[in-house]
């Protein structure tokens, strides 16, 4: 089943100047981007996107780091993409993630951990309203679509 999830190159990852190593391993893997922006976070979407953390010792400082500098947001598709993009990533704190992972290979920090990914798909849908209406969506074909999965 083809799957859209919502991906955040986090604030440590793009001032590391990591966007590119982190874009190349999600197409590497066949997966499709089809949104793609790069802002500075509103407090609001902050809030809204960490809103189950709310109340949680660390939801200011994860609030502030996610505003400290800017991230890209993504639109990202593929087969079963939500469990392909959370396994790709790894564990979230990055000095438990397997080696090979995005986080094991990337980060030894549980909040600068360089990347974000939806857990499921209704969550997927939430987080991607927060950053992108439908017509934001682009369309297209990659040429590998029937190689890769
Ligand atoms: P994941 O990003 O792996 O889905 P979540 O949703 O549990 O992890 O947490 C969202 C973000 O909150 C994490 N990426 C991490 O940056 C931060 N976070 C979660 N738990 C902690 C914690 N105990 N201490 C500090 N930061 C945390």
């Amino acid at each position: 089943m083809i799957e859209r999830t919502f991906v955040m190159i986090k604030p440590d990852s793009v001032v590391r100047g990591l966007i590119g190593e982190v874009l190349s391993r999600l197409e590497r893997k066949g997966l499709k981007i089809v949104g793609l922006r790069l802002i500075h976070m509103s407090a609001d979407e902050a809030n809204s996107l960490y809103a189950v953390h709310k109340g949680k010792p660390f939801f200011n400082d994860l609030t502030a780091f996610i505003r400290s500098a800017p991230v890209v947001v993504m639109a990202v598709e593929g087969e079963s993409a939500v469990a392909v993009v959370r396994r790709l990533i790894g564990s979230t704190d990055a000095k438990e993630a397997t080696p090979g992972t995005v986080r094991g290979d990337l980060s030894c920090s549980k909040s600068m951990n360089v990347i974000h990914a939806s857990d499921s798909v209704d969550n997927a849908k939430m987080e991607l309203s927060l950053f992108f209406r439908d017509s934001d969506i682009i369309k297209y074909k990659r040429l590998d679509e029937s190689h890769v999965c």
